[in-house]
């Protein structure tokens, strides 16, 4: 574990929410068996530690937002179904987590059926993602968190780190997975056309596919949502998240997928996320969400790209060159040992650039 390189006066709020621990499930279904969840409170804990001994800049707590700006992105019914899902598994005296089983497959009905297995379904694209007894408030508590930080943007700060967990960038309008509930990312996106932007760019940098937000906002023109990304024929979420997928209606022409194959260090890397520069420089944005995943790491434990800690600062420098207002979300990253590092070089890095491009 390599200290963040050097040190340069910086100031970036990080909003945080103890309620996080609120998200603990005991179980994620992998390879055939339950096993401990890579998606851990830990992992929230350990960046918040590097963000003070680092100094990054002032941590500060959410505000409530209720479920109005929630509403912009998720549909009521299944704001309504995670908000009961756990008290309805429960109340059937349900031994274990509650773990979707059956889905509506092809040539099925697409109708919302009133048992709980059959919601679980209904509303989910994958099984890893158990739901349990504090899920909806730590899920608040993340969209809450950054909501807060997007205020913080929106209300003239350069840029603002969102430490969301859980995380966000699968989940769609109405289906949760990939350990996401509520689109944090795409909340966000929301909420900066809401106040008064003209246009957002979503930058999804995890290692996974930001399969929710692309779906979120694949028919418009007002977000552009740029994703690179392990290529989903070999890995999750398998079903999206491909190349030719550009947009459609208004939005063809909005969405830019990049895939990369097993072993991808960042020298390959960087020529997406270049890409993804320009496509920004043209689009011209008001402001930019950068769903901010560090599952790109060379020692991650569910992921194979190459990236190593000290890339993570010349990610972050390469943002901060942009000279857009940035809001970051966290999203995946499962090695926890270096997830602190990685995430502080992203934004320490940004930060350096920043400063040398004068926006103050
Ligand atoms: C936010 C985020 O990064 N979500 C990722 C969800 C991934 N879920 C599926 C995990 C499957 C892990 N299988 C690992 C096999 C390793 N050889
Ligand atoms: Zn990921």
């Amino acid at each position: 574990m390599e200290p963040p390189l050097e040190k340069v006066h910086v100031t970036m709020k990080t909003v945080f929410s103890p309620l996080h621990h609120r998200r603990n499930a005991a179980t994620e279904l992998e390879g055939g068996v339950l096993t401990e969840p890579h998606e851990k409170p830990s992992r929230a804990e350990t960046i918040l530690k590097w963000v003070v001994q680092d100094e990054l800049g002032e941590v500060v707590s959410p505000r409530d937002f209720g479920l109005e700006p929630v509403m912009r992105v998720h549909t009521a019914d299944y704001v309504a179904f995670l908000r009961s899902c756990w008290t309805d598994w429960a109340a059937e005296g349900k031994p274990g987590e509650a773990i979707p089983a059956v889905w509506p497959g092809r040539g099925m009905r697409q109708r919302v059926p009133k048992d709980i297995d059959g919601r679980l379904g209904y509303y989910s694209f994958a099984a890893e993602t158990s739901i349990t007894e504090g899920t909806w408030d730590a899920a608040c508590a993340s969209v809450n968190v950054a909501l807060t930080a997007q205020a913080l943007v929106a209300d003239g700060e350069a840029a603002a780190f969102a430490l969301c967990r859980p995380p966000g960038h699968h989940a769609h309008a109405d289906l949760f997975g990939g350990y996401c509930f509520f689109n944090n990312a795409a909340i966000s996106a929301q909420a900066f056309l809401d106040k008064g932007a003209s246009r957002v760019a979503v930058l999804d940098l995890d290692f996974h596919h930001g399969n929710g937000t692309q779906s979120i906002f694949y028919h418009r023109n007002d977000v552009l949502t740029i994703s690179l990304h392990g290529n989903p024929d070999l890995v999750f979420p398998h079903f999206l998240g491909f190349e030719d997928e550009t947009g459609e209606g208004t939005g063809a022409g909005f969405n830019l997928n990049m895939v990369y194959p097993p072993g991808t260090p960042f020298s390959v890397w960087r020529q997406g996320l270049e890409k993804a520069c320009s496509r920004l420089t043209e689009f011209q944005p008001d402001a930019l969400v950068v769903a901010l995943g560090v599952d790109t790491f060379e020692d991650d434990p569910i992921s194979f790209f190459k990236l190593t800690s000290a890339d993570y600062l010349l990610m972050g420098e390469r943002l901060g060159k942009l000279n857009l207002p940035a809001l970051f979300t966290m999203e995946g990253g499962y090695d926890v040992d270096a997830i602190g590092v990685n995430v502080v070089n992203v934004l320490r890095g940004f930060e350096r650039a920043r400063l040398q491009t004068g926006r103050a």
